[in-house]
């Protein structure tokens, strides 16, 4: 141990309140994991239960993160709020964050319907990416709201970014994010790139509508489905 660094002199109460503020974060960051569990869980029984009713599951995956300790404070710094936990719970809604990646673009708004049904679950926000794209391209269906989790002795609300998108936009904000996303670049090459990336975004919503359509005509043609027992 780094004698120096220990013996610094602080007062008692200042190292207890520094020692009460880590365990309340820790805290907080608990319990948000415990609110990415219950929508997690939330879409997997939905996603159970289209598969039994029609042979097929509309989610393909499911991620989940919470945000890192330094995107926070940037996002507080950037919107120049004060470093406290209180804050944070009230003025971020992205800490805990389940993205749902579906197989088709009805899935999306399937899920989303089903979702705003349930009456624990508190919608405070939509912002619709797929309706009105971001100007790059961006697509996506974001979701904020508002999920209990049950403590011992509390309720307590918490708030989770639910993102639901298709296979296609997921490659494309993915693969985005890796190139483009928050980087810095000379001024002079940023329009090409930016128009690129519009072009591959918009390719691949075509994909998403080829899929649908192909996806609507084929149902009508299924002459039986049964599973073969043999
Ligand atoms: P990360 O790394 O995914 O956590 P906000 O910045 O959230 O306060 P804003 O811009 O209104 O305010 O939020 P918005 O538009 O709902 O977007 C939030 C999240 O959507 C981002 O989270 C990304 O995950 C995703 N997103 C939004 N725009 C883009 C985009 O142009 N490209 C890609 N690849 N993803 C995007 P974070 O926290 O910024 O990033």
């Amino acid at each position: 141990m780094n004698n120096e660094l220990f013996n610094l002199n602080i007062s008692p109460e200042l190292r207890l309140e520094f020692l009460k503020s880590i365990s309340k974060a820790k805290e907080l960051m608990a319990y948000y994991e415990c609110a990415i569990m219950e929508v997690e869980t939330k879409f997997k029984v939905l996603n159970k239960q289209f598969s039994l009713m029609s042979d097929r599951n509309p989610i393909d995956s499911i991620q989940s993160r919470l945000k890192s300790p330094e995107s926070i404070l940037n996002k507080m710094i950037k919107r120049n709020l004060p470093l406290t936990i209180e804050a944070i719970e009230e003025n971020l809604t992205d800490i805990a964050g389940v993205r749902v990646i579906c197989s088709f673009l009805e899935d999306i708004y399937t899920l989303k319907k089903a979702i705003e049904k349930q009456d624990d679950i508190k919608v405070l926000m939509i912002k619709d990416y797929i309706k009105n794209p971001k100007p790059n391209g961006y697509r996506s269906l974001h979701m904020i709201v508002e999920i209990p989790i049950f403590l011992l002795n509390e309720k307590r609300p918490m708030k989770v970014e639910i993102q639901l998108r298709t296979i296609a936009m997921q490659t494309w904000a993915s693969l985005e994010h890796q190139i483009f996303y928050k980087k810095n670049y000379p001024e002079d090459i940023i329009p090409l790139y930016k128009a690129q990336l519009l072009e591959a975004a918009n390719i691949s919503y075509e994909l998403d509508i080829k899929m649908q359509d192909i996806k609507k005509e084929t149902e009508q043609k299924i002459i039986s489905c049964e599973p073969d027992l043999d």
